[in-house]
């Protein structure tokens, strides 16, 4: 039997997700119309008769703004280098565009690349010795195949590619033929995955995936790159699965859209999630959203790493495509607000915005520990291993912030009062050195009192 590993690579947008799930036969990957859909490796087993490949769709190559851009460049260039051979996915759009071009001015173009400069740095990344094959999407999309063959010349004397297959996910051609290309260049070995093994993601992964998948549907302009998904709660009992999840958008207006008239938008984006995990899950689910603003979450490393999104290390790509000028700030801390919108429970969904402030930081869910352990179907080895990890948690319908930040909070309110009992003297000594000076005294009265300091922050109500 052939088994190997296998990087799908390529621009954003090509279809490489669109591919991944073709090749399963089922939609575990998101997709969408918009660039930058994937943010995260998403390993996919494909089983045939004859070889076992396990793929690794990886987020599209593009310019990055914000360190969330470039840490998801510098994945899939990791992909790229661990991974026994590569899946190089481009589109025909560039040869589209530059056969309009010299259409209109034939005299003016001169010679044209049919290559798009980005797929041109991206051979460059390309490791020479790992096999290598090339996919050519979207042919659906030009009428007169024989406009193909300058990319295809082109393509091949810029790399040793293995084969260079032109595809169309949309019509299901070409598939079979990439497979095919792709088990001739792996080792014989024993088969490393069981015959059910589908990928290694737990549930709460595709929870994150599927209501962003939806936001992407359901919003436009820049909502759907500024928002991320946590997991506060996963429960699952049996027939029902219990999820509580919050979408963070970093402005206020972006809660606005994403909450809509009436709360008619979350409510679709609720009963979209709903939907896919349930055809994922093959159970009923109940979902709660939950929307808040955290600022600029894309820029700062620690809010990237609490979202979801840790760096994988390696080789920084921003002198090969160049990052935006804008350097990561601080995020500044907002005031605790109302709630501005309430939806009522239709269904299984309910809709609520949360509060925003400083004390209610959101953090990575518990029961994303388990994403290293070995490839399984995720209903039912992620279900159990989040089933296990929020065991027994109390969070509240309307409460955005997870359990184990209370308490730690609590404790730590706790702690201060304690210490403030125990220590008579320290205290009378700190109030004889404020009499003596009266700074000093006046520091001492601006201080804020440390249960005000550490007070958790209230439970927002929907
Ligand atoms: N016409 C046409 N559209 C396709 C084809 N394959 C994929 N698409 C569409 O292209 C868009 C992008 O597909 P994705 O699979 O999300 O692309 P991607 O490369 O994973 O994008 P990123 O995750 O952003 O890097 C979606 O709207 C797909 O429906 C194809 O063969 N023909
Ligand atoms: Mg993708």
């Amino acid at each position: 039997m052939r088994v190997g590993t296998v990087a799908i690579v390529g621009r954003t947008n090509v279809g490489k997700s669109t591919f991944l799930n073709a090749c399963l036969g089922e939609r575990i990957a998101i997709v969408s119309p918009l660039p930058q859909t994937t943010r995260d490796e998403l390993l996919g087993v494909v089983h045939r008769p004859d070889s076992q490949i396990a793929f690794t769709d990886t987020p599209g190559f593009h310019r990055p703004k914000t360190e969330l851009g470039r840490r998801m460049n510098q994945k899939a260039l990791d992909s790229v280098r661990n991974h026994d051979a590569v899946v190089f996915m481009t589109d025909t759009g560039q040869a589209r565009a530059r056969r309009r071009l010299t259409h209109d001015a034939p005299e003016e173009a001169g010679p044209t690349d049919p290559i798009h400069p980005d797929d041109r740095r991206l051979l460059q990344l390309l490791p020479p010795d790992t096999p290598c094959v090339l996919v050519i999407n979207k042919v659906d999309l030009v009428r007169d195949k024989t406009r193909l063959l300058p990319l295809i010349a082109a393509f091949n004397e810029a790399f040793p590619f293995t084969a260079i297959v032109p595809t169309s996910m949309l019509a299901s051609d070409g598939i079979d033929r990439v497979l095919e290309e792709i088990e001739r260049v792996l080792q014989e070995g024993a088969a490393p995955f069981a015959d059910d093994d589908l990928t290694d993601k737990p549930t709460t992964f595709f929870v994150r995936e599927y209501v962003r998948e939806q936001v992407m549907h359901c919003t436009a302009r820049e909502v759907p790159h500024a928002i991320a998904v946590t997991v506060e709660r996963y429960d699952d009992k049996g027939k029902l699965v219990r999820v509580q999840a919050t979408i963070h958008v970093e402005k206020a207006g972006q809660r606005i859209i994403l909450v809509g008239h009436k709360g008619e938008r979350i409510k679709e984006i609720g009963i979209g999630s709903r939907q896919r995990l349930e055809e994922l899950l093959g159970k009923q689910v109940h979902l709660e959203l939950f929307v808040r603003v955290t600022e600029r979450w894309k820029d700062m490393p620690r809010q990237l790493r609490e979202l979801g999104y840790e760096t994988s290390g390696g080789r920084d790509l921003s002198s090969i495509l160049p990052r935006g000028q804008r350097p990561p700030q601080r995020a500044k801390p907002r005031a605790a607000r109302p709630l501005q919108d309430k939806g009522k429970a239709k269904g299984n969904e309910r809709e609520a915005t949360a509060r925003n402030s400083a004390a209610a930081k959101p953090r990575r869910a518990h029961s994303e520990g388990g994403q290293q352990s070995s490839a399984r179907h995720p209903p039912d080895a992620a279900s159990n291993r989040t089933a296990s990890a929020k065991g027994g948690s109390k969070a509240s319908a309307g409460d955005a912030k997870p359990n184990h930040a209370k308490r730690n909070a609590a404790k730590s309110a706790a702690a201060t009062q304690n210490a403030s009992k125990k220590q008579p003297a320290k205290k009378q000594a700190a109030q004889n050195a404020a009499k003596a000076k009266p700074a000093a005294r006046q520091a001492a009265k601006k201080k804020p009192h440390p249960l005000r300091a550490k007070r958790p922050a209230r439970k927002s109500s929907s």
